[in-house]
């Protein structure tokens, strides 16, 4: 097996386009799990990894947020509790290849600009710390001491803590996320931008305005006793494959899926669990009971005319429908609500929507029956302009049903990175509420600043227009993760300084500032001895679930240190060496910093404890264990009215969305198969509905430019080759992060600030050869 990385980058050249799969996992997925993980790993090292992978005493999959099942819930963990997805992960992290000093000799900056994300990714693991000097061709190797002493010289030099910008991807442990942000806020800054504000910030900001708490509030075991799960804005075959088990869990008890969404997912169609034995040899269960081939952005349309009809047919049944009781003890709002949405526009709701009335009343009446609703959605309804009252619909539906804080019932935004909640908790956040800063300053002896921070999107301008200077992001891939990437490399290179603390080469190391930094890290497969001995660390699932993670395989190279290390000894340098926060001693024992985590964040009480229990343990959340709302701003779970809405397209155009291939894990491309889509060896691809290709004058497999039409004028991407697929009329899907360049950088959901890059108006042009 080959284990060197590619010489050779993509040739979109050999792009072949089969036909779409109608069914996801089984065989197939096995197989691909362990080819990549003896290519990336070798024999030895995949055994190992995948041994630990999500058990009780190995880490915690990289890959994405889905909960592992709990002993208090009477649900046993399997041998293999992961994905092809998640074993795919880990051959990332754990691979062999190596980005070393003999790499950045040979390869000058100018050169690497040129690759793809995949061929950067795939080089390897960076083995120690390099730096960029002012006007250097080349990458070269500097210690740790020098690297740190350089970013504090630059950050003590500025003219206010406020000039400087500090990113998180959501991988980063609760440890090395709570000293983070206390570094950043001991320095004097709130602006703290995160992945989050890309993902599902609009969820955030919905669920905190409804039901107090910007969290989920079900459990894997309410999923496995739900009659009705609702699937919107989201494609778990490839994102979230082990959600599918517990989907096939749940219709084993006699659920109903109900699938929305522009794309026929194969993962949402029909599921073979390599589990077990039908998933192996038989048919494999079928998921989705019906599915809503809705449009791009239709989601508040339809959501607001199943409230439509549901109180409709509660009026015609008084009390069959809406949980009165529930709705007059702990809700406010209703009112106004019902008033909204007494009188619909039909012929518009089908135009927004793209789907029949007839369906639509058959997804009302799913909703209007089931005893025990759970709603799950992802990036399809968090990157709208209009994500926040769309999500804030579904929250309305679930108040008037009275389907939250019940068993088996409930609302489940599904996070994306593996520990972006956690970080959220531990306090990465621009804008955390003032209780958090008096803890900090009441824990430590300090001031924190109280002023709001920067998040993402207002980081870019603010680099973009001078007033942002050094840019230092804990993991992640700034470059190619945001929006307007023309904008966005602009932004990165007027900063004085770029610094990644990372674990792979990516785009943001050649995207850089007038000196730039890479600060290689620990993965969360390896193992991190400390002068105390071997560390773990915790994080927080998808479901608010804290638990530890024990890296257990060999580091990537002797120089490495973890990110705890990075942040304390960057924090002796800044803060110098008399600061109020003793970082030298929770570098040596990560307890010392649980201690605190206990101290300063809610609901972590005793947290040294707690996560040394076999699972962990859960956070309180009060919408789901009491039914009390007491964090919204009427003390009751609120009902929003929102006006109807959604994306106008003009003639000759469609509406793009980007989304992941099967094959990545955002930025970080694994491979060039997208196989559920039948799209192998390319990824420069549309998927345009054939009808819309006719009218668009545009053959199948043409080589078309996208060109985004925005207020300030037009965005290009070269050279896309159109693939007819069955996607919904008018609408358009290419990947992240290669078509990020059309997402105008002002283009955000309203409330949330997220970048909308599942509606971008696009015209297709046949690519001039030049
Ligand atoms: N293997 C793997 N796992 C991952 C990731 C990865 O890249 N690779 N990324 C992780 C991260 S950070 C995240 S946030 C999650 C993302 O998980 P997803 O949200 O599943 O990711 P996307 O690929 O963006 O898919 C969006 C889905 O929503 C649908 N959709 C798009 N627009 C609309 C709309 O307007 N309405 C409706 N109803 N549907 C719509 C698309 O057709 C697609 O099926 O996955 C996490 N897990
Ligand atoms: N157009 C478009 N844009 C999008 C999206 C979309 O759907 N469409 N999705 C958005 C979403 S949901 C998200 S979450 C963001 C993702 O944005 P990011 O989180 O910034 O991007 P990733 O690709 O996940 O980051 C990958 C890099 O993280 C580093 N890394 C991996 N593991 C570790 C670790 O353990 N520690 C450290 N320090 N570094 C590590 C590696 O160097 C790797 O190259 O992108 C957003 N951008
Ligand atoms: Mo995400």
């Amino acid at each position: 097996m080959h284990r060197d990385a590619p010489k050779k980058d993509v040739d979109e050249a050999d792009l072949k386009v089969g036909k779409p799969k109608s069914y996801a996992a089984g065989i197939p997925g096995v197989a691909v799990s362990l080819r990549r993980g003896v290519e990336q790993m070798g024999v030895t090292r995949t055994a190992l990894a995948l041994r630990l992978l999500n058990q009780r005493a190995g880490f915690d999959c990289p890959g994405c947020a889905w909960p592992e099942p709990r002993e208090v819930d009477g649900e046993k963990r399997k041998l293999a509790e992961f994905c092809e997805n998640g074993a795919k992960a880990v051959a990332e992290e754990a691979t062999r290849r190596r980005v070393d000093r003999e790499f950045f000799a040979t390869h000058a900056i100018a050169d690497l600009r040129d690759k793809t994300d995949y061929w950067l990714g795939q080089q390897g693991r960076v083995t120690e710390p390099f730096v960029l000097r002012e006007g250097a061709t080349h990458y070269e190797p500097i210690s740790w001491d020098a690297a740190f002493d350089l970013v504090a010289g630059e950050l003590n030099g500025l003219a206010s803590p406020d000039e400087a910008v500090f990113y998180t991807s959501g991988r980063t442990s609760n440890e090395a996320a709570f000293l983070y942000q206390l570094l950043v806020r001991s320095y004097g800054t709130n602006n703290l931008p995160d992945c989050s504000n890309m993902c599902h910030e609009s969820s955030g900001a919905a669920l905190a305005a409804s039901t107090g708490i910007g969290k989920g509030s079900v459990t894997l075991a309410d999923i496995h006793h739900a009659d009705l799960i609702v699937v919107v804005g989201q494609n778990p075959g490839t994102n979230h494959p082990r959600m599918l088990s517990a989907l096939e869990t749940a219709k084993g008890n006699g659920a109903k899926v109900l699938a929305v969404n522009p794309l026929p997912e194969a993962g949402l169609m029909r599921f073979k669990n390599p589990q077990n034995v039908r998933g192996v040899v038989g048919e494999g269960t079928p998921l989705a009971d019906e599915f809503a081939q809705i449009r791009l952005g239709g989601d508040l349309a339809l959501f607001q005319a199943v409230g439509h009809l549901l109180l409709q047919w509660d009026e015609e049944a008084p009390g069959t429908i809406v949980d009165q009781e529930f709705v007059k003890s702990s809700t406010y709002g209703y009112e106004d609500w019902a008033k909204n949405l007494l009188e619909i526009d039909w012929p518009e709701t089908e135009k927004a929507t793209g789907l029949p009335r007839e369906q639509i009343e058959r997804v009302a009446r799913m909703i209007a029956t089931s005893e025990r609703t759970i709603y799950c959605w992802a990036m399809g309804l968090t990157q709208h302009k209009h994500a926040v009252p769309t999500i804030a619909e579904i929250a309305n539906l679930a108040l008037a049903r009275g389907m939250i804080g019940k068993p088996g019932a409930g609302l489940c935004p599904v996070r994306g990175h593996s520990n972006v909640q956690g970080d959220r908790t531990m306090g990465v956040w621009e804008k955390m509420p003032e209780s958090f800063m008096d803890a900090l300053d009441r824990e430590f002896g300090i001031t924190v600043p109280r002023e709001h921070g920067w998040d993402t999107v207002d980081s870019i301008r603010a680099m973009r227009d001078g007033r942002g200077k050094v840019f230092f992001a804990m993991g992640g891939n700034f470059a190619s993760a945001t929006p307007d990437s023309d904008v966005t490399a602009k932004a990165l290179s007027s900063c004085s300084l770029t610094v990644h603390v990372s674990t792979k080469l990516n785009r943001s190391h050649v995207v850089h500032g007038t000196t730039a930094l890479i600060l290689p890290t620990l993965g969360r497969t390896e193992r991190d001895v400390q002068e105390s001995g071997p560390q773990f660390v915790t994080v927080e699932d998808s479901m608010s679930q804290v638990h530890a993670s024990r890296g257990r395989v060999k580091p990537a190279s002797e120089h490495l240190i973890s990110e705890v290390a990075i942040v304390c000894r960057l924090a002796e340098r800044v803060l110098g060496a008399d600061h109020a926060v003793p970082w030298r001693s929770f570098e040596k024992n990560y307890d010392l910093i649980r201690d605190r985590i206990a101290a300063v964040v809610p609901g972590c009480e005793d947290y040294n404890r707690r996560v040394r229990e076999p699972d962990g343990f859960v956070l309180p959340n009060s919408p789901r264990d009491a039914r009390e709302f007491t964090g919204t701003a009427t003390g009751k779970g609120t009902f929003t009215v929102s006006e109807f809405e959604y994306p106008e397209v003009p003639a000759g155009r469609v509406l793009l969305q980007t989304m992941r291939s099967h094959d990545q894990y955002n930025t970080t491309i694994y491979g060039l198969s997208d196989r559920y889509r039948g799209i192998e060896d390319g990824r420069r691809v549309v998927f345009v509905h054939p009808d819309d290709l006719a009218e668009l004058g545009i053959a199948d497999g043409e080589i078309v430019d996208l060109v985004s039409e925005w207020r300030d004028g037009d965005r290009r991407a070269p050279r896309f080759r159109a693939v007819s697929y069955p996607t919904a009329r008018g609408c358009a899907a290419a990947y992240f992060p290669e078509a990020n360049a059309l997402v105008p950088l002002d283009s955000v959901a309203e409330k949330s600030n997220t970048p909308v890059s599942k509606a971008v108006v696009i015209r297709l042009e046949p690519h001039q050869h030049s």
